[in-house]
């Protein structure tokens, strides 16, 4: 089965995606998901350039083999771009080969560990009050793990807190991605941040009971020992993860953390391979893998990395915002199934022009997510639905605590 055509597409549902298409002699097209909200254009252009040109020709059932030759033979290796183009073209390729066996891909990967993928869905609020709707309009939503961001006194804006109550509910519409000329500056007060979250812990708790699995997310914008400090404060709040805590790129920065708090600890939605774990596996300073399939150069470097991170006892819990497309989503969803150290799926839920883009039939019941039976990824794509949504550029905020002084976002 040859590789006949690849194509690149760029569409723009109310957002960004990049997604690559691949079809073979034998008429199967497969898809993968290479969206990098705000730099969409670069890994179109990593694909339009130096990826396609290779891939025509190529057998496309030597998923390892590719993925090798694109990963090494590339010599300039890693980093997001060349990871998320990297991505595309192994899940497509996964795609082919689960569509051309006739099965969903988690039967290829193994078969299904259990009946669905536990799923966390965003709950937010400018206050408490917005917040505690937000939740319970998840819960009717069929949420069973629930993600609390809150805006903070004194900052008119916080990641994660949709700018109006109808952004709230369980329709969290959250684009975080602005379609400006620059990007949005956002004002960050870390010291006001760690005054005021647990106290929302507490009300929420007092709200909704100890058992509702909680999760809060960092967002990379404090240091080790404010980390430190948060997560021994929300340890009477039993959360199920504390993510990005602190900016990953000092791994031992974690080591101090874990000394103070036995809050679980997630992270690596912004990171791009296996060797960015490594030493947090090796000492266990982590519970959660967080990279998407879409970041992390695909199915076959996934599946690999969580087989490692079972190893030390540490579990998924893959990035699924709505910056990860539907195809991405589902990648994800094949791996939940199949894999033995399952945490827990994110799961915002899509637009319903992005649904009209892409074609789904992966399931959400009962708090779970099912990829579907349907062969291959079970996704795809209306290129004429795409093509009335053109890209449109969008960049991401930038961050500047009060004095002015560049922070993370
Ligand atoms: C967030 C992401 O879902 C999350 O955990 O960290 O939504 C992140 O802000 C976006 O992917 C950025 O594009
Ligand atoms: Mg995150």
């Amino acid at each position: 089965m040859r590789i006949e055509s690849v194509r690149t597409v760029v569409t723009s549902p109310g957002r960004n995606f990049v997604t690559l298409r691949i079809t073979t002699s034998d008429g199967i097209t497969g898809l993968g998901d290479a969206t990098l909200n705000g730099r969409e254009l670069a890994v179109a252009a990593y694909l339009t350039e130096h990826v396609e040109p290779l891939l025509v020709g190529r057998d496309a059932g030597r998923v390892e083999d590719t993925w090798q030759y694109l990963y090494r033979g590339a010599y300039w290796r890693r980093g997001p771009v060349t990871m998320a183009a990297l991505a595309a073209v192994d899940t497509a390729l996964w795609d082919i080969k689960a569509q051309a066996a006739g099965m969903p891909l988690y039967e290829l990967l193994g078969g299904a560990s259990r009946r669905g993928a536990l799923a966390y869905g965003h709950a937010s609020g400018r206050d408490v009050p917005e917040l505690l709707d937000s939740i319970r309009a998840h819960l009717d939503a069929g949420y069973r793990a629930i993600r609390v961001q809150t805006g903070i006194p004194g900052l008119d804006s916080v990641y994660g807190v949709a700018a109006s109550a109808a952004g709230g509910g369980d329709r969290y519409d959250y684009e975080p991605a602005r379609r400006t000329a620059l990007p949005v500056e956002e004002t960050w007060d870390t010291r006001a941040y760690l005054r005021h979250v647990p106290t929302v812990f507490e009300a929420v708790r007092a709200e909704f009971g100890p058992e509702l699995p909680l999760l809060h997310d960092g967002h990379h914008r404090m240091t080790p020992i404010q980390a430190a400090k948060l997560g021994k404060s929300l340890e009477p709040y039993d959360l199920f993860w504390l993510e990005d805590a602190t900016p990953g790129e000092d791994p031992t920065a974690l080591r101090l953390i874990r000394q103070h708090t036995t809050t679980p600890l997630a992270i690596g939605e912004v990171f791009n391979s296996v060797h960015d774990y490594t030493p947090l596996l090796q000492e266990r300073l982590i519970d959660y893998v967080r990279s998407a399939v879409t970041h992390t150069g695909g199915v076959t470097a996934m599946k690999k990395l969580l087989d490692l991170a079972a190893v030390y006892g540490v579990k998924s819990g893959m990035h699924g915002p709505t910056d990860i497309s539907p195809v991405g989503q589902a990648a994800a969803l094949h791996l939940d199934l199949a894999i033995h150290n399952f945490g827990i799926q994110e799961y915002m839920r899509h637009s319903p022009d992005t649904l009209d883009v892409f074609r789904t039939s992966y399931t959400f019941a009962d708090g779970l997510l099912h990829p579907s039976d349907a062969p291959g990824l079970g996704v795809t794509l209306d290129e004429e639905a795409a093509a009335r949504f053109p890209y449109a550029p969008a960049y991401l905020p930038v961050n500047r605590l009060t004095d002015g002084t560049v922070h993370d976002w």
